[in-house]
């Protein structure tokens, strides 16, 4: 019988990955990855992000993006996969950055503020006073405005760069600029992406008019429609059907941001299951059927890309401070995991609040890190290795502590998933089974996603669990339990944490000295 490919997409921070499935032989066949620093050095990117720009910001430029996707799927050319029987082609990509596109389909901003740019407290402030402040905020968009989100990133453009604001004919999302490349011209939204811009509202599917008034009553002319996740919204260009041998009638998902297809990629398409991605951010997610609507906003409310609800927590320091200390000690995932033996669980009282950039949860644009408890014997490399990986992961379960969903495993996903002592260190401060997925969550789930859309819409009712179950698998062998013995041990570390954390913020709490003693005593 003749395969029938399915693609996805992945524009993620630091890379472009493009994972290929076939639904005939129920596998992947193929999985290829640009790297933006190391394959388009003439970005000259850091981590995927333009350097030396102002404090706080973090930028990149949409072309790059738009190379990343045609050198991928130029060598997907190249390879042996027959790259014509693609029959959809789906897209995954960063949540929140913003994209000004010009009528003529030219960038009217050069850069992109992404998701982890800290540059727009004053618009998120300004916007928050405007609506009336942040319960009323929490009413109007479901969500705090934060840095990380794109309201505050159009904002910020208006008010900084007018020019630039009044040339943009359309203001959307990383994803849906892919789209519009591979369609040849499609603007167009969907709920998932379109729920983290804070301009939009999760739960009654409309664009919130006092957002829009406060930063501009034209602004509501450059926002694209926002169409169902569930549908094509349209096929390959004929331009790029022929340059990369691509057959003309390969359709083009809706796709969505990296987190909703990272669900679909980790099979989190129903009630009660719970992925933690391990990425250049950290975030926690769970499918459920209403919104799900936290009054601090820490808690994202956002939608899945299946019609419902994904509830996210998002950290925005994660891989930094680990992917820093390998890089200062010359180690790898096996030489940290040894180093790490060297101390006991819990740190003997030293914690770390990981805040190294700001950060997204809590809300902190201004956050430092927080070295507690460090003593003169302490600058030891053991007892740092130690302090940034579960700092990171603690920071992590502070925030996770208000989602509404109490898992029985959490399944893990994301570039760090593959160390093995993130996933004990998961299992542990979680107190939960943890178990790596196989693949690439994002793109895996955007190919998947790319395939169940097809499906529906040539007239096969299939669900996307029945798709997506020979695709998706755990990695038993490297399932991690939380150890017995540590369990007090990590119990009292979460309180410090908690306990640090509130009162760095001005927020009643435990005393953390004495937690500090305590733990300390029995380290
Ligand atoms: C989620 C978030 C990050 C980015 C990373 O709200 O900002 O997870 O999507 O790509």
């Amino acid at each position: 019988m003749e395969s029938c490919l399915f693609a996805g997409l992945d524009v993620s921070t630091q890379s472009c990955k493009l994972v290929v499935l076939d639904w005939t032989a129920r596998t992947t066949v193929y999985v290829d990855a640009v790297h933006y620093d190391r394959d388009l050095p003439q970005y000259k990117t850091r981590g995927g992000v333009i350097q030396g720009l102002e404090s706080g910001a973090s930028e990149s430029d949409p072309l790059m993006w738009l190379e990343a996707v045609d050198l991928v799927l130029d060598r997907l050319k190249a390879s042996p996969i027959p790259q014509e029987r693609i029959r959809s082609i789906s897209v995954s990509g960063q949540q929140h950055g913003l994209v000004a596109l010009t009528e003529k389909g030219d960038l009217a901003r050069p850069r992109s503020k992404l998701w982890n740019d800290f540059s727009t407290t004053e618009e998120c402030r300004l916007l928050t006073e405007a609506v009336g402040g942040p319960e009323a905020m929490i009413r109007e968009v479901g969500n705090s405005q934060r840095t990380g989100y794109t309201a505050a990133k159009i904002y910020h453009m208006k008010r900084h760069e007018p020019a630039a604001y009044r040339d943009a004919a359309t203001l959307f999302l990383v994803h849906n600029y892919i789209n519009w490349h591979l369609t040849g011209g499609a603007r167009v939204m969907e709920p998932g992406d379109t729920s983290g811009m804070a301009l939009w509202n999760p739960a009654t599917g409309c664009w919130s008019q006092k957002v829009i008034r406060a930063i501009d009553p034209g602004l509501a002319d450059k926002l694209p429609p926002v169409r169902p996740s569930d549908r094509n919204i349209g096929s390959i260009s004929p331009g790029l059907a022929d340059r990369f041998g691509l057959d003309p009638r390969c359709a083009v998902g809706a796709g969505s941001g990296d987190n909703m297809c990272g669900a679909v990629g980790t099979g989190n398409v129903r009630p009660g299951i719970v992925t933690v991605s391990l990425g250049t951010s950290g975030t926690a997610y769970t499918q459920m059927e209403e919104a799900f609507i936290d009054p601090m906003g820490e808690i994202a409310a956002f939608c899945d890309s299946t019609g419902h609800h994904l509830p996210l927590l998002c950290i925005s320091n994660l891989a930094n401070g680990y992917d820093a200390l390998l890089d200062q000690l010359n180690l790898d995932h096996d030489g940290f995991g040894r180093l790490l033996r060297k101390t006991p669980p819990g740190n003997a009282g030293r914690v770390l609040l990981p805040w190294y950039t700001g950060e997204r949860s809590p809300d902190l644009p201004l956050a430092s890190p927080l070295y507690f408890g460090f003593a003169l014997a302490d600058f030891r490399p053991e007892v740092l290795a130690r302090a940034v990986l579960e700092g990171h992961v603690l920071n992590l379960y502070e925030g996770f502590r208000r989602m509404p969903v109490a898992p029985d495993e959490i399944r893990l996903t994301g570039g760090l998933a593959r160390s093995d002592a993130w996933c004990q260190a998961i299992a542990d401060i979680f107190a939960t089974e943890a178990v790596p997925v196989e693949g690439e969550g994002a793109a895996l789930g955007a190919a998947l996603h790319a395939a169940w859309v097809w499906m529906n819409e040539t007239g096969e009712t299939i669900s996307l669990e029945e798709i997506s179950t020979p695709f998706v698998i755990k990695t038993e062998t490297r399932r991690r339990r939380p150890q017995e013995h540590a369990r007090a041990v990590y119990e009292l570390q979460r309180r410090l944490f908690h306990a640090l954390a509130q009162r760095v913020q001005g927020k009643p709490g435990e005393d953390p000295f004495v937690l500090r003693e305590q733990l300390a005593r029995m380290g």
